[in-house]
């Protein structure tokens, strides 16, 4: 547990100030050196309306023992109050008793895979202050699953037990990116069907001999029990992750490596988007000049 209390208003302020960024300013916050604290990210992906945000709450009320917990929630479309983010089922009154939670909308604004731009750096402030653990919900919209990977240690896939159709169509890649499938609103019907499409496809795939299995697992928010069994499943991983002496190290690499991509995606967008009406019939060699000029100059190299 964190010893010096939450400074929400800190917290809040410093989290709005990186939302707002400009791409120079997210450059100078990158940490040059690896934080004291690094707090767990569980990622929670999947469909909308998947029952994402109910799960959340619910998840949130599992872990709060665990230490401080933030919730950030990537909403693509407008923001909400706390009590939206965590969906309809959560006695917020329980949550909002907590001193040492912390919930926060990001809006996803122009970015196309689904996440906040300025994510890398919030979740970094989130470590500052001393977070023990953050709960990232992220609507998976296609590319979002590739992007949030990189953020967090355990990804938490929530399926619906209606969709045969789309686990036909996600296939292998967001299968192998999976930590943990979860079959969600598994009070309907199909629930049980779906696990077992998974499993099918699971197999087929055969993981290297060590390598994590993720587990299917069925949840309802009408069920305690399911949720506690997720909860679980989130430290079993956390655990098998945390065995692996290389793999802080690994994934300190990954993160620098996809917050440089990012910057330089964003920077470089906005770098072509700027150009005059003539750029266009110019020839490649100069148009790549024209373009990385005006990214050295906003980036001020
Ligand atoms: N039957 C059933 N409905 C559920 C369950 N969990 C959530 N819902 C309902 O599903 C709807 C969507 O729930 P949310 O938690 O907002 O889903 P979400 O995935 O966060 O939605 P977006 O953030 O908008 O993508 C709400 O009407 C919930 O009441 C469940 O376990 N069973
Ligand atoms: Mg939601």
């Amino acid at each position: 547990m964190s010893a010096a209390p939450l400074d929400r208003w800190a917290l809040g302020r410093a989290l709005t100030r990186m939302a707002n960024a400009s791409t120079a300013e997210r450059a100078r916050a990158a940490p040059r050196e690896a934080p004291r604290q690094v707090a767990r990210r569980i990622g929670i992906t999947g469909a909308p309306g998947a029952g994402k945000s109910t799960l959340v709450g619910h998840l949130a009320l599992e872990r709060l023992s665990k230490g401080r917990l933030g919730v950030l929630a990537v909403d693509p479309s407008s923001p909400k109050s706390g009590g939206a983010i965590l969906g309809d089922r959560v006695r917020m009154d329980d949550l909002e008793r907590s001193t040492e939670l912390y919930i926060r909308s990001l809006g996803s604004r122009r970015t196309c895979d689904g996440l906040a731009d300025n994510l890398p750096e919030m979740l970094d402030i989130m470590d500052e202050f001393g977070f023990d653990e953050v709960l990232l919900e992220t609507v998976g919209i296609g590319q979002a699953e590739y992007a949030v990977r990189a953020q967090v240690d355990t990804l938490v896939l929530v399926l619906l037990p209606d969709s045969g159709d789309t686990v036909q169509a996600m296939k292998a890649g967001i299968m192998e990116m999976a930590d943990i499938f979860v079959v969600n609103k598994s009070d309907l019907p199909g629930a049980q069907k779906m696990a077992t499409d998974i499993q099918r496809i699971a197999a087929v795939l055969r993981p290297p001999a060590g390598a994590w299995r993720p587990p299917i697992l069925l949840a309802s928010a009408s069920q305690p029990d399911s949720i506690r069994a997720l909860s679980q499943a989130i430290d079993q991983h956390q655990a098998w992750r945390g065995a692996d002496p290389q793999w802080r190290t690994q994934l300190r690499a990954q993160r620098a490596r996809y917050r440089l991509r990012r910057l330089l995606e964003m920077r470089a967008a906005e770098a072509i988007a700027g150009q005059g009406d003539d750029f266009v019939d110019l020839p490649m060699a100069e148009q790549l000049t024209a373009v990385l000029a005006a990214m050295r100059a906003a980036l001020a190299l």
